[in-house]
């Protein structure tokens, strides 16, 4: 059981501390806000942070899906609580750019970081980097995987273009509509092995998972008509076991802050903030007063600075003059002068 999640001798010795304890070893599968899923001999149990560890760690030691931990289980219940994490083989961390911010940890242990972007939308060179980087730092090995191969003309054009920017980095053209690339994504999902997927909102990633399991595991959808771009289909973190024996990690899209990111390449100043929308009950929440608002919640426990929620409703409402008025110069001023002096608060990019 433990084994066919990766568990292995090494992690074992790790481990052998905390079995004095009573304390049981188990994979973290789902991470939700505070809420854990884990997996282990005991089946799934819902888990939560002893509060000991939630007193004393620091935000880069709190479990993420990925993560083997030491918990004290109550199967009876279903549930359990989390007393250690096991040191990490792999962590894969999100870039803080500019000071105060701590580095947000997105996934652990995985062997393959697969970046997904999707040959139907525009290629940005940026961004790719930024993964790449990611993936890099994390210690496990990169892989490129192009989706919707089947709405690409010029697939060979687009892998070439991609493989001159990520030198000695696999890259794979994949479709789930004709099955294309399915059996290389496989190779590096053998038993116990775990990739997870990064890319942007509505490149195909939880497709991908629910194509490779062979059912509909995951909800996916349908990208905006408008702009092109997903909406957050998915919202946690999520580890699934595939036929193959192999593990893959659901995540949640970065969206881009569309306006400015193609054109300064300074990346999303405000993605910690635009990430809390995927958690909103509605879709269309104007995050004012409507009910299960991550925004509000964020807001009232103190995860999300007053300030900074201002800083970005005031320069979506400036942006969006500026739109009106088209004036393409002033708006990249604008841009600049906003990703400027939001740094000086807190700043994450990929
Ligand atoms: N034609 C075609 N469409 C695809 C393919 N893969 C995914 N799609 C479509 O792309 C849309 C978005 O897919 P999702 O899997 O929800 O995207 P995601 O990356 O998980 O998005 P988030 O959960 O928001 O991060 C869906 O309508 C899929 O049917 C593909 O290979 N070919
Ligand atoms: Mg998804
Ligand atoms: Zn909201």
């Amino acid at each position: 059981m433990l084994e066919s999640y990766g568990w292995s001798r090494e992690l074992q010795a790790q481990f052998d501390p905390y079995a004095a304890r009573a304390l049981v070893p188990a994979r973290v599968t789902v991470q939700q806000r505070g809420v854990y899923t884990l997996v282990g001999e005991l089946g799934e149990l819902s888990a939560e942070l002893a509060g000991r560890f939630a007193f004393e760690a620091e935000s880069g030691d709190y479990p993420v899906a990925g993560d083997w931990v030491a918990a004290a289980a109550r199967p009876d219940e279903g549930t359990a609580t989390i007393h250690a994490v096991l040191p990490r083989m792999t962590t894969v961390v999100r870039k803080a750019a500019g000071t105060a911010l701590a580095e947000q940890v997105v996934a652990a242990n995985v062997d393959t970081v697969l970046i997904v972007t999707s040959l139907n939308a525009d290629f940005n060179v940026r961004r790719l980097e930024r993964y790449l980087a990611t993936a890099w730092e994390s210690g496990a090995q990169p892989a490129i995987v192009l989706t919707k191969a089947d709405l690409c003309d010029d697939v060979e054009g687009f892998v070439f273009e991609v493989e001159s920017v990520a030198l000695g980095v696999p890259v794979h053209a994949v479709s789930v509509v004709s099955g294309r690339g399915l059996d290389e994504v496989g190779s590096y999902l053998g038993r116990a092995r775990t990739a997870v997927l990064l890319g942007t909102s509505g490149v195909g990633k939880s497709t991908l998972v629910n194509s490779l399991a062979g059912e509909e595991l995951l909800a996916t959808r349908e990208i905006r008509e408008d702009d092109g771009r997903g909406r957050h289909t998915t919202t946690h973190r999520e580890l699934v076991l595939l036929p193959s024996g192999g593990l893959i990690l659901d995540t949640p899209g970065m969206r881009e802050l569309g306006l400015w990111d193609a054109e300064t390449g300074v990346g999303a100043s405000f993605e910690d903030v635009e990430e809390l929308f995927a958690e909103c009950r509605f879709g269309d929440c104007s995050h004012e007063r409507e009910p299960d608002c991550a925004v509000q919640a964020a807001l009232a426990d103190g995860t999300l600075e007053g300030e900074r929620w201002e800083s970005y409703v005031k320069l979506q409402r400036e942006l969006a003059h500026l739109e009106r008025k088209g004036n393409p110069r002033a708006r990249t001023a604008e841009r600049k002068k906003w990703i400027a002096r939001s740094k000086e608060h807190k700043t994450t990019a990929w």
